[in-house]
Parts: C-alpha cells; sequence; structure tokens
C-alpha cells in the first residue's frame, strides 16, 4: 500500500494506524499548493479532490477519505483492536467520536490554516473549538482513552488534530487531561515512527 501525505496534517492520523496495523506501507509525499507529488505526478489525477490522504491499495485502486482510510486499515487487522466489533455499542462509540472530530474540529480548525481566512472569523473558530477542547478535556478527566479505555482509532485521529492546536498556540494549560492524554499518545511506537517518517517534532 502507499499514502499520500502531508507532513503534520491529517494524513498523520492513518499513517499512525498503518504503524498501529504493521501494515506493510511507503509513502508519497504531496505538495497541496501545486498538487504535485514528491514523484513529479499530478495529485488530481491520483484523488480527484486533491486532499490528503489517499491510499493506494496492493491492486492500485485509491481510497480517500481519513476516516475511511482508518476504518478500512482497522478492520483489515482485527487482532490489533483498534475498533471493537460491529454490533457492540463500543463500535458505535468509535464511530461517535470519528464523526465528532471530523465535523467539530477538523473543518473548524482547516480555516485558520488559510491566509484568506478574516480574522474575526478566525477568532469564532478559535472560541469554538476550545469549547470542544473543554468538553473533550472533562471526558478525559475521567477515561484514559476515548473508547472502552484502550487506544483506538478515535485516540490516533484526536492526537492528530490535536497537534494542530499547538501549533496554533492554544493554550492547552487550561486543559490538563488532554495535555497529559497527548503526551500518553505521543510515547506510542506507532506515533514515534509516523512523526520521525514525516519530520515531526514531538509536543
Ligand atoms: N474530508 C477529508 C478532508 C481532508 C483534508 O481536509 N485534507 C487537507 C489536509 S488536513 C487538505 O488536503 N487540504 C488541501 C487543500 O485544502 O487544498 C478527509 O477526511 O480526508
Amino acid at each position: 500500500m502507499k499514502l499520500y501525505y502531508k507532513p503534520g496534517s491529517c494524513s498523520l492520523f492513518p499513517h499512525i494506524i498503518l504503524h498501529e496495523t504493521r501494515t506493510r506501507f511507503t509513502l508519497e509525499k504531496v505538495d497541496l499548493r501545486t498538487k504535485k507529488t514528491e514523484q513529479d505526478r499530478d495529485y488530481l489525477l491520483i484523488n480527484r479532490k486533491g486532499l490528503v490522504p489517499a491510499l493506494e491499495l496492493d491492486d492500485g485502486s485509491i481510497l480517500t477519505e481519513t476516516v475511511a482510510i482508518a476504518l478500512y486499515l482497522a478492520d483489515k487487522a482485527p487482532q490489533y483492536n483498534l475498533i471493537a466489533p460491529p454490533n457492540t455499542i463500543h463500535h458505535y462509540h468509535a464511530i461517535e467520536w470519528l464523526n465528532y472530530i471530523a465535523t467539530e474540529l477538523h473543518k473548524s480548525f482547516s480555516p485558520l490554516f488559510r491566509p484568506g481566512t478574516p480574522e474575526s472569523y478566525k477568532d469564532l473558530l478559535r472560541s469554538y473549538l476550545e469549547q470542544r477542547f473543554r468538553y473533550i478535556n472533562e471526558v478525559l478527566s475521567e477515561h484514559d482513552c476515548l473508547v472502552g479505555n484502550r487506544f483506538g482509532v478515535a485516540d490516533a485521529y484526536l492526537y492528530t488534530i490535536a497537534r494542530w492546536a499547538q501549533a496554533l498556540k492554544f493554550d492547552l494549560t487550561h486543559f490538563p487531561a488532554l495535555k497529559a492524554y497527548l503526551e500518553r499518545i505521543e510515547v506510542r511506537p506507532s506515533v514515534e515512527k509516523a512523526l520521525t517518517a514525516e519530520g515531526l517534532l514531538l509536543l
């Protein structure tokens, strides 16, 4: 398999899951501005959406969308227990978190990285995101992980997106349980390997 990625972007989430599931894969970096890959290929011919991540499967087909890729990898390697089996309530709680992170966090962060976003809208987004982090901090002050007290797909997604809070200088000192959680996740070998491959620093 091959993961098309941009360092530090949401593609870090499936990158972590590739390591968690001991999947054999290669990486190809994408310049999202020029839509060229590091092998000088037109990325729009690989993923017409022009977004990372994209996963090239061994049959050459392409799977896109962070959550779909992560669930595909987790389902292919159930022995690593990255999501509870279907028909258990923990399975649906994992999906509940994935959806929350995608819609409430991921897509609220995106405009903060765009140079054209008006400052007043950025302020609104920052306070919206802080409310979400307050809720997550409350949950994590009672639980070590998001679902069933074991690391799973939702934790890899939350770690990936919460890194952006650090990059954008959100003050996480108000959220000690979240901070401690991110530090616990960061020392997982899968996370360390993905960060190293993407040239990223620890939080
Ligand atoms: N719904 C997509 C969103 C992916 C996404 O937002 N990717 C960003 C990086 S985190 C991107 O490629 N942005 C490039 C652009 O907006 O041109 C998913 O979950 O995979």
